[in-house]
């Protein structure tokens, strides 16, 4: 049942600038097609689908450094950050479908002008914490986490289209779930900044309920505060998630990911899911589309508190015959 807030705010962002792959901008209409809403409905919120924010491709926008878009990029996060501001400020619980991981950056960033106390938890088979001077790509969607790090201050240069935006976010107050495409540059961020993240091979060695634990009391023991679920559906194994530009081998079952998210239902304090990366021009039949936009729905549904043991919200007891 519905704990934390009885209103959930839906978001799309379709845009695809913060990679080279374009088709990531259909993902909120894949996800919307899938029957987002209706399943939220039947658990028992108010759904006020926002739509889609609309994005402006600016003419000028010359690469900086090897990074594409990047005045591009920061205008759509800024639009963003306003947009899930808003939403929270309203009261609702926030889900922004995505377009790429860049997105997390205006997501984050709006959520933390209403909750500056949030946590973050980001569930991804990468770490997203290039910065533009290691990464191998360029691309921003493997840079947002380093935007938003303030142990990351002095590390960044200033990249054009951000300067409305400071970083706010401490490493301790973030924890990855399903690494394992890491960058050199980024395993010694890891390291250095002591951030706590679980790859694929401590799932493995733990189990995810172990895992789970330990994020959970990581991010909440001393203080209860909102939760900011960034879930990228390259987590997934590839084989559950073939739709989306960065699959890797190796990753989350369909039971791990959905006990990721009924955890963090468990905790009533989610208060934002990004969900990001489905891009349905990628998958290589119709089938495989639609199982990656359906599992999006479900780890969506089940962070707003479906159960798979099932639940009697509309049977407060037993009928009986009159
Ligand atoms: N680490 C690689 C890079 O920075 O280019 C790949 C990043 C992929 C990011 C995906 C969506 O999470
Ligand atoms: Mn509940
Ligand atoms: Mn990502
Ligand atoms: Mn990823």
């Amino acid at each position: 049942q519905p704990s934390r807030s009885q209103s959930v705010a839906i978001l799309g962002a379709p845009f695809s600038k913060g990679q080279k792959r374009r088709g990531v901008e259909h993902g909120p209409k894949a996800i919307r097609d899938a029957g987002l809403v209706e399943k939220l409905s039947n658990l028992d919120y108010a759904v006020h689908d926002f739509g889609d924010l609309t994005f402006k491709h600016l003419e000028k926008d010359e690469h900086f450094m090897h990074v594409p878009f990047p005045r591009t990029v920061g205008r759509a996060n800024q639009l963003l950050s306003g947009a899930v501001s808003g939403a929270v400020g309203a009261g609702h619980t926030c889900i922004m479908l995505g377009g790429d991981h860049s997105l997390a950056i205006g997501s984050v960033e709006g959520h933390a002008q209403q909750c500056p106390d949030l946590c973050l938890i980001w569930v991804d088979a990468h770490a997203d914490i290039n910065t533009p001077l290691t990464s191998p790509s360029g691309n921003l969607h493997g840079q947002s986490v380093a935007f938003l790090l303030k142990d990351l201050q002095n590390k960044m240069p200033e990249v054009p289209g951000f300067s409305w935006m400071k970083p706010f976010l401490s490493a301790r107050d973030l924890v990855y779930i399903g690494l394992r495409d890491v960058d050199p540059g980024e395993h010694i961020i890891l390291k250095t900044l002591g951030i706590q993240y679980f790859s694929m091979r401590d799932i493995d060695r733990m189990g995810i309920q172990r895992v789970m634990e330990v994020t959970l009391d990581h991010l909440l023991a001393r203080k209860q505060r909102p939760i900011h679920l960034s879930f990228d559906i390259d987590a997934f194994d590839p084989s559950l998630a073939p739709a989306t530009g960065t699959p890797v081998n190796g990753g989350l079952t369909y039971r791990e990911g959905i006990y990721v998210t009924e955890e963090i239902h468990n905790t009533g304090l989610l208060s934002v899911m990004d969900v990001v990366e489905v891009n349905p021009t990628l998958g290589a039949t119709p089938e495989a589309v639609e199982a990656t936009t359906s599992l999006a729905v479900d780890v969506i549904a089940s962070a707003l508190g479906q159960t798979r043991e099932g639940a009697h919200v509309a049977f407060p007891k037993i009928p009986e015959p009159k």
